[in-house]
């Protein structure tokens, strides 16, 4: 009887097979050590740290419906490295494609998601996630290309640990008593945020290991002692296999290797995550910037502690070549050119700069602002000139260009795309040069996190055929903090048949704050932007860091010199 009933729905099965894959997520206050050295308050996932992975298959809808239970902090969600293709406004990142979530207010993000690989969500609202809300995102695939090569998976995050909560750290970091920009350098690393991890293995079987670096600032070094990786993902392209010994896996990157197991299980073997000291303007005495893991083959085993190695020689990327063999974008229609500098501004504190401009969120969120300005959208001057926003023509082949001015290491990061990786200078190499020749790969690789040399230079390319507002920044968190970010304003007019959710705008509206007009909120004359938020005014010429350092010096020496004077004074003067 059932049969004549069935078949229908039997010739939708293929629909039927993408389900909606639903989370209910209240932002909350918790407390925890995951260093075991000292306890203190993590933003959470109803009441638990670490947060849940979300895991989905290839295809499905996903809806999270978050709930802001912080209390005294404002919140987002980003779902790192998903193109959000037809839905811009649920990528997340506060000032771009949405308002903040004010405490007690909630938010439906609501979005089909289908790319394959890893990936992962955080609070994308200024350097917010280092306290704790941060997490794997996985996406299973039936075609993964190189599922016959393993025999399960294994998700490991890689991150820093920080002992103070960001709002004070950042307080610290952004002013004039930081003059040189240091940024603040974490009290421990963490796998999977904690320390000693085991995870046990079969002998003779293949794991396919996602290492997701869910950190703050550190880049890990990352080996398997006795194990050759075969890297096979990078931040979601799959890729042609290739051997790696170690890894350099920087914050926000993702890479998934096959591990082969040996069949000897006398013994276990300690892999590990060696923060990248280079990044640390200074390594406080005692930093223990490594982190162990342990494959256990037989847990009757010790678990040995990891070999000292002579030197860190980690796998280049950029030899990689993407499965799929997308070529060489070829004749870009907009070439952009991004010089990175850090510099201080006239309130005494270290900013990084895009060309000249460090970056400030809006009053409306960029999205919104071209939702709202019909053909004017098409002129970059309406969204602020903070926002360092850029005009990207439908299907154009853009191509970026970033020289880093700056001696430190930096990984960018897109919105929307992952980029083709055209070329990357050695450290030291200056500003690109255009007009020399450079032998480009026929098939680039392509990812959507990539590193800059010190004093180096990148090219990436991509295609403009995902409509949306993009934010493209460094993913160092200090570093978006401090400005080093900006808005890709990708086909606008074909935006404008994306339409907002209500709820979105709701956030906006019971704050008081707009969801129509320019930069500056100006929905009457787009082209006035009178009241921009604006970054603070440059230093008064023949002003230097160097003269800032001298200056917090004396007054630090002058301080202390009259408390001396004061203390001694006080004490009693012996008879
Ligand atoms: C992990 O082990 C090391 C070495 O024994 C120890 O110093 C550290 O405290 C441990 N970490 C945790 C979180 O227990
Ligand atoms: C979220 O969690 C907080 C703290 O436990 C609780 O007070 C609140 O009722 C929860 N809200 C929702 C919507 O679940
Ligand atoms: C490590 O954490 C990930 C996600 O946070 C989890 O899926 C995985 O099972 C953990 N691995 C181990 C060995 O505990
Ligand atoms: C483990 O044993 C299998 C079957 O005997 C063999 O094919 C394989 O090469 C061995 N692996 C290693 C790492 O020795
Ligand atoms: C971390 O591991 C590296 C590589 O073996 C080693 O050079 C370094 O001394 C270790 N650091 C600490 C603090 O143990
Ligand atoms: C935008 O420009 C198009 C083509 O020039 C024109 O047809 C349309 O009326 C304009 N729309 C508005 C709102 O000005
Ligand atoms: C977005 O979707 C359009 C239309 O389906 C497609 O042509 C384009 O390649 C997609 N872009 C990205 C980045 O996924
Ligand atoms: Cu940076």
């Amino acid at each position: 009887m059932l049969f004549p009933l069935l078949l229908p729905v039997l010739a939708f099965l293929p629909c039927v097979l993408s389900k909606t894959v639903t989370y209910d997520f209240n932002i909350t206050w918790t407390t925890a050590n995951p260093d075991g050295k000292f306890e203190r308050k993590v933003i959470g996932i109803n009441g638990k740290w670490p947060i849940p992975t979300i895991e989905v298959d290839k295809g499905d809808r996903v809806i999270v419906n978050m709930y802001n239970g912080l209390g005294d902090q404002k919140t987002s969600l980003h779902w790192h490295g998903l193109f959000m293709n037809g839905t811009s406004y649920m990528d997340g990142p506060v000032g771009v494609t949405q308002c903040a979530v004010a405490p007690g207010q909630s938010i439906v993000y609501d979005f089909v998601v289908d790319q394959p690989g890893t990936y992962w969500y955080h609070s994308h609202l200024k350097g917010q996630y280092p306290d704790g809300l941060r997490g794997a995102f996985i996406v299973n695939d039936p075609d993964d290309p190189h599922k016959d090569l393993y025999d399960s998976e294994i998700v490991l995050t890689f991150s820093d640990w920080y002992h103070q909560q960001m709002p004070s750290l950042i307080k610290r970091f952004l002013s004039v008593a930081n003059p040189t920009g240091a940024e603040p350098v974490p009290q421990s690393a963490l796998i999977n945020e904690t320390q000693n991890l085991t995870v046990s293995v079969e002998p003779g079987k293949t794991y396919l290991f996602r290492l997701i670096n869910i950190g703050a600032f550190a880049a890990h070094y990352v080996w398997f002692e006795g194990h050759t990786m075969q890297v096979v993902e990078v931040d979601g392209v799959y890729t042609k296999p290739m051997d790696a010994q170690m890894l350099y896996l920087t914050a926000a990157q993702r890479v998934a290797v096959l591990v082969t197991m040996g069949n000897d299980t006398s013994s276990n073997f300690p892999f590990m995550g060696s923060m990248d000291e280079d990044l640390f303007d200074q390594v406080p005495e005692g930093l223990q910037s490594n982190v162990t893991g342990w494959l256990v083959y037989d847990s009757r085993n010790e678990n040995p502690p990891a070999k000292e190695i002579s030197e860190f020689d980690p796998f280049d990327d950029f030899l990689l070549e993407p499965v799929d063999e997308e070529p060489l974008l070829e004749n870009p229609a907009t070439s952009i050119t991004l010089d990175v500098v850090m510099d201080n501004l006239g309130d005494g504190a270290n900013y990084a700069f895009f060309s000249g401009i460090t970056y400030v969120a809006p009053k409306v969120p960029t999205l919104y602002t071209v939702l709202s300005s019909g053909n004017l959208s098409t002129n970059p001057v309406i969204y602020g000139y903070n926002t360092n926003s850029h005009i990207l023509r439908h299907n154009d082949v853009i191509e970026i260009v970033i020289n880093n001015l700056d001696p430190g290491k930096h990984p960018f990061h897109l919105h929307g795309h992952n980029f083709q990786v055209i070329y990357r200078s050695p450290d030291d190499a200056g500003a690109y040069d255009p007009t020399a020749t450079h032998d480009n790969p026929a098939i680039p690789m392509r990812r959507d996190v990539v590193l800059v040399n010190p004093n180096g230079n990148l090219v990436l390319r991509f295609r403009a055929d995902n409509p949306g507002v993009w934010f493209f920044h460094c993913h160092l968190e200090w570093h978006i903090v401090s400005g080093l970010a900006t808005t890709f304003v990708e086909a606008p007019l074909q935006l404008q048949s994306q339409v907002v959710p209500q709820d979105h705008l709701d956030i906006c509206t019971a704050q008081g704050l707009p969801t129509e007009g320019n930069a500056a909120g100006n929905k009457v004359d787009f082209l006035d932007l009178t009241g921009e938020n604006r970054s603070p005014d440059p230093l008064p010429a023949g002003f230097e860091a160097r003269g800032i350092v001298a200056l917090v010096f004396s007054c630090v020496a002058a301080v202390g010199g009259m408390m001396v004077v004061v203390w001694y004074g006080m004490a009693d003067v012996p008879k």
